[in-house]
């Protein structure tokens, strides 16, 4: 497909101002009447033909105001319908096309989930449904009847509020749904099946009474408790958070088992992976139920940052991306623990970003071109983009930050916006100029801040020194040129040798931010008779990388006593990526694991107790691929996995009495209730971390705790944990662990993806043979995406050993199913394949494996576009 560039972006020559759907549901041969109110935009080119878009689509019959068309006047492929002269004024067309929801394989338009009749239509999914201006600065006001077999499909519902229902003759009955908020194409949604529900009131800040309601396949109602209860509380926080209230009578979510994404936005019917719906002790762990919660509150948050106000193009994508992460962001922060949820936001950033913005698939947060849209559902667009939003507060304060939110939601309400639209509130709220700041969504690349500190003890000052540098990527907006510096908030603090906060005096400082916004910067610390700690970028105030200088003795202070959480947490993460780095090249460094395993000891005894969520976290090592992503090129996955599994079991040894008493002490007293609450979620978390370092320690005692626990859980949280510790250890009592809960769970989706995710990390030669074997269990299946991002998008993320494999049958065995897939599903094909974007970091001998296979999938012919578009780029 040819490329789309940002600076070709022109508006509309026509508008659709109402549009009118007949939907008469059939599994093989569904009918859209789809009766659309034009008018020519005035920001348009008169007389131009009207090109609608269609994508796959067959036409059955098309009326231009009631009347036949003329001969010749319009031209029809399944691609596109065009209208050689349109009237140059208001006008209605009506155009009747024919699908077929069940062949549909792609899981974009109208198909087939479980005998569910469902929607997709973000990025471009409408077109699938009826020719259309498929774009999202076209909005319009819908009205959609819906027609199905009463039997098939007893509920029926559409976006905005439902008008009128009734028999439609026969078996057949109709809903009619009308959306008084107008909207681009790609929020529209209908869902028709046999579906459960469970619903609540909520009253609206406006008075407005709200029916939500989840929605789920029959007999799981049950499991759908924690997402009503997750809709109710992100309605009350948008409203104490941004003011934002919801604008319909109803809230719909429906949980489909076919989906290519988490979930979608759309309209007063979003429409979830059951994954992010369904959850109960038994089959959903901690970790389960805290994404059912943040996704929950991401899509409804959308109805703002998305929905009323939406995207002019599809370059904007971060700006509804970015923001809404943010917002959700924010939520988990309000309702769980601030400083836990940012540290697993930074892991995320730094396990999945950071990666995606070194190799060769970087971009900026707003790309200039693409070939496939679909291919910039990102990392980058999305948790760089958040990170993006959170810089901005930090840098005008969380009171002129909400006032530009304000503002922007005011100024761009029923507009389809750009970036330039979303700083201009800022700007014109703060009196910024924020021109140096927009850099950060145009330059791709993680920056690198190096920060040097002197000491004078004659003048008392203590300075830092900090220069920034951006790898230099070529992209459409900036070529080869050298990237310009970027705005960067440091949030800093300064600590004694023994703990105490030292007073930072400079007036360059405010409210705890230094601003670096040119390459290099010295920063003059005064008062200041003998040399503190620096506490840099509190709180990862930026993303980016920091190089410092920082002795082990500094990283110790800031460990026992910074008062800054995250970068208590960092000092543990720098003290043993040092180790880790240096024992994977080889060699034994300054800091050595003894001196870490006593710096945890020390914590453990200052009261891990306090907050186990947060000690769980200081007890976890860097993962492998963020080590992998510290050594940066000529990467050895089997060297890191050695210093790793070294270093755990180092760390497990000089600690096993104090794990021990820990397990001890956070063992619920049997016939505790479950409760998914952070707090509790944060004792399992502790307790299970100990559990892993002790059976790093002790491989036999190790697996024979997991598997008593795998057997004796009285939750999924604990069970899973054990099984997870049970991964790495060769034998038995780990075969038959597996093959017992393979067995319990053979009725549980979502339970057995958790089973083949695991299976898929066993860091053995033998795991591509045995994904092999799981791809033909029974419960395993192409056509279900959860299904394959469990086995094979674990392995390819989350074995480095096993997918980096220096015989390539790692890379083989993904480009096997990348290949098998694209046929069918080639959107997650193509996400599959991402995979390989850290192919060009490691060592030469398993560099010329990847290339080889991204050769021979980039030359298989018939390949769709959104997979050789991920080949090409991976290549380029
Ligand atoms: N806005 C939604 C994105 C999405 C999507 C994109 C492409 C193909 C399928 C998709 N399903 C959902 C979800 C979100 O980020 O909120
Ligand atoms: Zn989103």
């Amino acid at each position: 497909p040819p490329v789309v560039r940002l600076a070709d972006y022109r508006p509309s020559d026509y508008l659709i101002d109402r549009v009118e759907l007949d939907v008469r549901l059939h599994p093989t041969e569904t009918r859209v009447t789809a009766t659309l109110a034009l008018r020519p935009n005035p920001a348009g080119i008169p007389g131009a033909p009207l090109v609608l878009d269609g994508d796959d689509l067959v036409l059955l019959a098309i009326s231009l105001d009631g009347g036949e068309t003329a001969p010749g006047a319009v031209a029809v492929t399944p691609r596109a319908l065009t209208l050689h002269q349109p009237p140059q004024r208001p006008f209605v067309l009506a155009i009747e096309t024919k699908l077929d929801p069940t062949a549909n394989t792609k899981l974009m338009g109208l198909y087939r989930s479980n005998g569910v009749y469902c929607t997709q239509c973000e990025a471009d999914g409408f077109r699938r449904i009826t020719y259309f201006l498929d774009r999202p600065d076209v909005l319009a006001v819908y009205t959609t009847r819906i027609e199905a077999d009463r039997d098939e499909a007893p509920v029926l519902l559409g976006n905005g509020n439902p008008v009128e229902s009734g028999s439609a003759g026969g078996n057949r009955h109709y809903a009619v749904w009308h959306d008084p908020h107008p909207k681009p194409a790609y929020l529209f949604a209908l869902v028709g099946g046999r579906l459960g529900r469970v619903a609540s009131r909520f009253t609206t800040m406006e008075g407005r009474e709200v029916e939500i309601a989840v929605w789920v396949e029959p007999g799981k109602e049950g499991r759908a408790g924690y997402a009503l209860d997750a809709v109710a509380r992100s309605m009350a926080w948008d409203e104490r958070a941004f003011g934002r209230a919801y604008d319909l009578d109803v809230f719909n979510v429906v949980a489909v088992s076919d989906f290519n994404m988490g979930a979608m936005e759309n309209k007063g019917l979003n429409i979830f992976n059951d994954k992010y719906v369904l959850a109960s002790p038994d089959t959903a762990t901690d970790a389960d139920y805290a994404n059912i919660e943040a996704i929950i509150a991401h899509e409804y948050f959308h109805n703002w940052s998305g929905n009323r106000v939406t995207c002019r193009d599809w370059f904007q994508l971060c700006l509804k991306e970015g923001l809404t992460v943010f917002r959700d962001q924010e939520f988990s922060s309000d309702e769980r623990s601030r400083p836990v949820h940012r540290i697993a936001e930074v892991r995320t950033l730094r396990a999945r970003q950071f990666p995606e913005d070194a190799g060769p698939l970087a971009h900026p947060v707003r790309p200039q071109a693409y070939r496939e849209i679909n291919n910039f559902y990102t990392a980058t667009v999305y948790e760089k983009g958040a990170e993006i939003v959170r810089m901005l507060r930090t840098l005008l304060g969380a009171e002129v930050f909400r006032r530009g939110m304000d503002r922007y939601f005011a100024a761009c309400d029923g507009t389809a916006a750009t970036v330039e639209d979303f700083l201009a509130a800022f700007t014109a709220e703060s009196g910024r100029d924020l021109a140096d700041f927009a850099r950060w969504y145009a330059q791709a690349g993680t920056p690198t801040v190096a920060v040097e500190a002197r000491h004078d003890g004659n003048a008392a000052t203590y300075t830092l020194t900090f220069r920034q540098s951006l790898p230099a990527i070529a992209t459409e907006a900036t070529g080869g040129a050298r990237p310009l510096p970027l705005v960067i908030p440091v949030a800093l603090g300064l600590v004694a040798a023994d703990g105490a906060a030292v007073e930072v005096r400079s007036d360059r400082v405010r409210d705890g931010v230094f601003v670096l916004d040119r390459e290099e910067d010295s920063l003059v610390l005064a008062g200041l008779t003998t040399a503190p700690v620096p506490s840099l970028f509190r709180g990862f105030s930026a993303p980016v990388k920091v190089v410092q200088d920082l002795g082990d003795a500094d990283r110790l202070v800031l460990l026992a006593r910074d008062a800054d959480p995250f970068n208590r947490w960092q000092a543990a993460q720098s003290l043993a990526m040092a180790v880790l780095t240096g024992r994977a090249a080889g060699r034994e460094t300054g800091a050595s694991g003894a001196a870490l395993a006593g710096a945890l000891a020390a914590f453990l005894e200052a009261g891990a107790l306090a907050d186990p969520a947060f000690a769980a976290l200081v007890l976890a090592l860097p993962s492998e691929t963020e080590i992998a992503q510290e050594i940066g090129r000529d990467v050895d996955p089997d060297a890191i996995r050695a210093a790793r599994e070294g270093l755990r079991a180092e760390i497990g040894t000089a600690l096993a009495p104090r794990l021990d008493a820990l397990r001890a002490a956070l063992a619920e007293p049997a016939g505790t209730p479950f409760s998914p609450d952070a707090a509790s979620a944060g004792r399992r978390a502790l307790r299970n971390a100990a559990l892993d370092l002790l059976a790093a320690a002790d491989p036999a005692r190790g697996a024979a705790l997991a598997a008593a626990q795998v057997e004796e859980a009285s939750n999924m949280t604990d069970r899973v944990a054990a099984l997870a510790v049970l991964v790495p250890l060769t034998g038995e009592t780990r075969e038959r662990g597996f093959a017992r809960f393979g067995a319990a769970y053979r009725d549980e989706p979502l339970v057995l993806d958790k089973w083949f995710a695991l299976q898929a990390t066993i860091p053995e030669p033998g795991t591509p043979e045995r994904l092999r074997g799981l791809m033909r269990h029974e419960a395993f299946s192409l056509a279900n995406p959860n299904r394959v991002r469990s086995l094979l998008g674990s392995f390819s993320l989350n074995n480095p050993t096993q997918f980096h494999r220096p015989d390539g049958a790692g890379y083989d065995l993904v480009a096997e199913v990348v290949l098998a897939l694209d046929g069918t599903n080639p959107q997650v094909a193509a996400r599959l394949l991402t995979a390989f974007g850290t192919w060009r970091m490691v060592e030469a001998g398993r560099r010329r494996q990847a290339e080889r296979v991204l050769r021979s999938i980039a030359a298989r012919p018939g390949l769709s576009p959104d997979v050789s578009d991920i080949a090409a780029r991976s290549l380029g």
